[in-house]
C-alpha cells in the first residue's frame, strides 16, 4: 500500500502567482498558516513575462503587506499616458485629473519578491505539484490531493484559495450548475516583445492605427516592452524583431517612431484577447481569486491590478473569520468582489473596443470609435473617465 504524506494547515493556496503568494503573505502577516501549491517550477514561474502596471491602491496593498520595498526603489511612477488615433495624440494626465499616479513594475519582479520573502520567512510553497486536486469543499475539512517526485500527498484545511489562473484546476472544481461563466473572445491577439532598448517615450503611448492597435510600454528606463495587435491565430515565429520593429513604427507614427531604438528581442509571444467572468467566486470553502475568477483584455492594465484587490477583500474576511469567528466578510466575499471586477471588465472591454481594429467592423462602429476618441480627447469629463479607472477605483 502506498503511503500518503499528510500536511495540516489552515488554508491551502493553490497557485503561487501573485494571487497565491499575496494571500499567503497578508495571512502569515496575520498569524495564519497557508501552503502554496503550484505545477510549474520556481524557475519557470520567476521568468514569465506579464504585466507591467500597478494602480495607486495594488502600490499601497503591496507596502501594506511589507513586499514593496525594492518596488519602491526601483519602480518608476507615471503621471500619465497617451493615448493616440490615426496619427494624432493625447495625453490622460492622471496626476492633474485624480491627483494619483500609477507605477511601472514588472509582475515578474513583483513575483520574484513576494516568492523571496514568503521562502525568508519560513513559508511553504511547493513548486512542481503533480495533479493537484481539491476535494470535499463544501464540508468543513476540505482536502487538496497532489504528487511531487513520486511521493502522494494530502493537504487538509479550513479553506482552499484557487490562484490557480485561467487554466487552473479550482474553478473547473465547482460543479456546472453552481457557477455560471460569461464570456466574450476577441478576433485577435497581441504580439509582445521585450528588448534591452531605451523606451521609446518616457511614458506608455497606447495607439489606435488603421493597421491595428500598438502599445510602447517598459520595465525599466533601459527595458522596453512593445505590443502590435495581430490576428488570434498568428504564428509567432513569422516574425522577425525586424519584421516587428518596421510594423509598429509604422503604427506610431515617423515622428515617434524617430526615437525607436532597436534591438534583439529576450522575449516574443503572442497573447489573446479575453472577457471572463464566473459568477460566483465562492463554492463551500472554495475562494476563487485573480484569473481563475475573471480574465480582462490587457488593454486598461487590470489583470494583476484586479487580482490584487481580490486578496485584499480576502485576506481581510479569512483573517476576520480566524480571529472572530465573525464569516461577515467571507459570506459576502463574492459579491463584493464581483462588484468591483464587473467595473473592471467594463472599462477593459472599453478600452480595447476604441484602440483595436475589429475586422467586423462596419463603417459605422469605425465612426463610433473616432468619436469616442473625439470625446475622451476634447472633454474633461471624458478624459476624467478614463483617468480615475487606469489609477484605479477605490476599493470598497
Ligand atoms: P497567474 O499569474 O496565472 O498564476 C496562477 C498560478 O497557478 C499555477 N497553476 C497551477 N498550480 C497548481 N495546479 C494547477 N492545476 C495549476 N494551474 C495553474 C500557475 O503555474 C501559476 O503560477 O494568476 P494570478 O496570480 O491570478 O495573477 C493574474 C495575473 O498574472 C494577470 O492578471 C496579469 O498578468 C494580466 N496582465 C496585466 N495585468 C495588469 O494588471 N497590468 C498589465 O499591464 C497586464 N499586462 C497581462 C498583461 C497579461 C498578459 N498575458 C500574457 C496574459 C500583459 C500580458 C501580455
Ligand atoms: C505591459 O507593460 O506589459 C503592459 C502595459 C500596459 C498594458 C498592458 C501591458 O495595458
Amino acid at each position: 500500500m502506498e503511503l500518503v504524506k499528510s500536511i495540516k494547515t489552515q488554508v491551502c493556496i493553490i497557485g503561487s502567482g501573485p494571487s497565491g503568494l499575496l494571500l499567503s503573505q497578508l495571512l502569515h502577516n496575520a498569524g495564519i498558516e497557508s501552503v502554496v501549491l503550484d505545477r510549474q517550477s520556481r524557475a519557470h514561474i520567476e521568468s514569465r513575462i506579464r504585466a507591467g502596471v500597478l494602480e495607486h491602491g495594488s502600490v499601497e496593498t503591496l507596502l501594506e503587506a511589507g513586499v514593496g520595498e525594492r518596488m519602491l526603489s526601483e519602480g518608476i511612477l507615471h503621471d500619465g499616458f497617451d493615448v493616440g488615433f490615426d496619427g494624432e495624440r493625447f495625453r490622460i494626465d492622471l496626476k492633474a485629473l485624480t491627483g494619483k499616479s500609477v507605477m511601472i513594475y514588472g509582475q515578474t519582479e513583483l513575483t520574484r519578491d513576494l516568492i523571496a520573502t514568503r521562502l525568508d520567512q519560513g513559508g511553504s510553497i511547493v513548486f512542481s505539484a503533480d495533479n493537484v486536486t481539491p476535494s470535499d469543499l463544501e464540508s468543513g475539512n476540505p482536502v487538496v490531493r497532489y504528487e511531487k517526485e513520486g511521493e502522494q500527498y494530502e493537504v487538509h484545511c479550513q479553506f482552499v484559495a484557487g490562484c490557480d489562473g485561467f487554466r487552473g484546476v479550482s474553478r473547473e472544481s465547482i460543479p456546472q450548475d453552481r457557477r455560471k461563466y460569461f464570456e466574450r473572445v476577441y478576433p485577435f491577439g497581441w504580439l509582445g516583445l521585450l528588448s534591452d532598448t531605451k523606451p521609446v517615450a518616457d511614458e506608455l503611448i497606447y495607439a489606435n492605427h488603421e493597421r491595428g492597435f500598438a502599445l510602447c510600454s517598459m520595465r525599466s528606463n533601459t527595458r522596453s516592452r512593445y505590443y502590435i495587435q495581430c490576428p488570434a491565430d498568428e504564428d509567432v515565429n513569422k516574425w522577425s524583431d525586424d519584421a516587428f520593429f518596421d510594423e509598429l513604427s509604422l503604427r506610431i507614427g515617423e515622428e515617434t517612431a524617430a526615437g525607436l531604438e532597436r534591438g534583439p528581442s529576450l522575449e516574443k509571444s503572442i497573447a489573446p484577447l479575453r472577457s471572463f467572468v464566473c459568477e460566483p467566486m465562492r463554492f463551500g470553502n472554495l475562494f476563487l481569486a485573480g484569473d481563475a475568477a475573471h480574465i480582462v483584455p490587457p488593454t486598461g492594465a487590470k489583470g494583476l491590478n484586479l487580482a490584487i484587490s481580490d486578496v485584499h477583500y480576502l485576506a481581510r474576511a479569512m483573517v476576520e473569520h480566524f480571529k472572530s469567528g465573525n464569516s461577515v466578510h467571507l459570506d459576502a466575499y463574492s459579491q463584493i468582489c464581483l462588484t468591483r471586477v464587473w467595473k473592471v471588465e467594463r472599462f477593459s472591454w472599453y478600452m480595447s473596443s476604441m484602440l483595436h481594429q475589429f475586422p467586423d467592423h462596419s463603417p459605422f462602429e469605425k465612426r463610433m470609435q473616432r468619436a469616442e476618441y473625439d470625446y475622451v480627447t476634447r472633454s474633461h469629463a471624458g478624459a476624467m473617465a478614463i483617468a480615475e479607472n487606469y489609477v484605479g477605483l477605490p476599493y470598497d
